[in-house]
């Protein structure tokens, strides 16, 4: 049974604009915001509304009448601590107390790979592992899957957090062989992570059947998640660019160039 109204955060960012189309089928109304303008709504299944998650009273407002939450926005690559703090720190926060103030049960949170980043490729990690954030961004999404565990234990709010390895519409460079997620995988995690009863706060690692994975789902099984694409068939594309130097953290960290990111000095 389909949402009633499901709030999408980030909509005018790169998955953003993608979750539009295909998070449709999951919603009777998809309520899309962002910071950036956005598309006129396309019919009576769309509401838009700008709205900066470093605003509390916007963010509050935003979420009356909202049955579940993806949260996607925010900052989605290295800055300024500063930025970070604005739109991803204290637009989470904003986004869980919306929540609680206005019952809302389920969220699904776009952390990232970058919580983990410093592991190196030649682990294998689970949920469990212990995290280490590779940027003020990694940094934020660790904040956010703590925000998540601790509106679950306080409030009851379910959260999946997903780690979403490098969602586009094919890999770009040899690190993303191991942590593509495409487009229709990322929509049917999104699924599952809306829909599968008593998930509490689960952490998974989002990316497709790829042949050289580095992160073990198997503390998520109870979602059901099976990727249906891979990187492999990029690979001859792919391995058309220069091997990286043995040095570049492209090749040595889970979180690759986010590792060499900074610093920023006033
Ligand atoms: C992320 O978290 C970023 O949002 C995205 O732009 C990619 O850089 C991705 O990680 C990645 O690690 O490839």
């Amino acid at each position: 049974t389909p949402l009633n109204r499901l709030l999408l955060t980030g909509a005018a960012g790169g998955l953003g604009k993608v979750l539009r189309e295909t998070l449709r089928p999951y919603a009777k109304i998809i309520r899309l915001s962002d910071i950036a303008p956005m598309d006129a709504p396309t019919g009576d299944h769309e509401e838009v509304v700008q709205c900066n998650l470093a605003d509390k009273a916007a963010v509050h407002a935003l979420c009356e009448g909202v049955d579940a939450i993806a949260h996607f926005g925010g900052v989605s690559v290295e800055r300024p601590f500063e930025e970070i703090l604005e739109a991803n720190i204290k637009g989470v926060f904003h986004i869980y107390e919306a929540a609680r103030k206005h019952g809302i049960k389920r969220v699904v949170f776009a952390s990232s790979n970058h919580v983990i980043g410093f592991h190196k490729q030649t682990e294998t990690i689970d949920a469990n592992a212990p995290r280490r954030p590779d940027s003020y961004y990694g940094l934020s999404k660790s904040y956010g899957e703590d925000m998540a565990s601790f509106y679950f234990d306080r409030y009851g709010i379910e959260t999946v957090s997903i780690r979403i390895g490098s969602s586009f519409p094919e890999p770009l460079n040899r690190r993303m062989m191991a942590t593509y997620l495409s487009y229709r995988d990322l929509t049917n995690l999104i699924e599952r992570s809306l829909f599968t009863p008593n998930v509490k706060h689960t952490v998974v690692y989002g990316a497709s059947a790829n042949r050289d994975l580095w992160w073990d789902n198997h503390m998520a099984t109870h979602l059901g998640f099976e990727p249906q694409d891979t990187s492999e068939v990029f690979r001859e594309k792919i391995e058309q660019q220069p091997p990286y130097a043995p040095n570049d953290p492209a090749l040595i960290y889970q979180g690759g160039a986010f590792c060499e990111a900074g610093p920023f000095d006033d």
